[in-house]
């Protein structure tokens, strides 16, 4: 069975005394070309969300702002991530089931992703995502 994939992406800082500096260039800090950006924010703290997969979108989120928890499943193993520096990003492949909470009072999530918004890409219940795991090594 192929699993997904997690990694951590650090983005330079330019610091100054006028305020600090990060920038992301698509084809070399991010490994897919980008083709859309959104936003989370107005997140109320004690909110839940995610609670799916993807079965082709791969994305890189981040904590422009405040911090969240990212709750990780690859189907066989899960893990956590705090998301609270803006400089860091969590790359998730296609075929990761993930979760979102703890949103600290007035943060901004950030997500680079892959692909448009497609419906259809989403596995929102969880034996789907088992049997999409499954299906890959058909
Ligand atoms: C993910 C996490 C981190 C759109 O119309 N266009 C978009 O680009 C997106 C992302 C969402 N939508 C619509 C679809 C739903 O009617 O916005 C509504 C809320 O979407 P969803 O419930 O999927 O939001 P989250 O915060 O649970 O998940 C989102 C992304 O959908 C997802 O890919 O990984 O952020």
């Amino acid at each position: 069975m192929k699993r997904g994939t997690v990694t951590e992406i650090q983005l330079p800082q330019i610091h100054d005394p006028r305020g600090d500096l990060t920038f992301v260039e698509g084809g070399i800090h991010i490994p897919f070309q980008i083709a859309r950006a959104y936003y989370l924010y107005n997140v109320p703290v004690d909110s839940n969300r995610g609670g799916h997969a993807h079965r082709e979108l791969e994305q890189v989120v981040f904590a422009l702002s405040g911090s969240f928890r990212m709750k990780i499943d690859d189907g066989s193993a899960r893990s956590e991530y705090w998301l609270r520096d803006p400089r860091r990003g969590l790359y998730l492949s296609k075929l990761i089931w993930r979760e979102m909470d703890s949103f600290s009072q007035g943060a901004v999530c950030m997500v680079l992703a892959s692909h448009r918004y497609d419906e259809s890409d989403y596995l929102r219940n969880y034996d789907d995502f088992l049997q999409a795991l499954k299906d890959k090594t058909r």
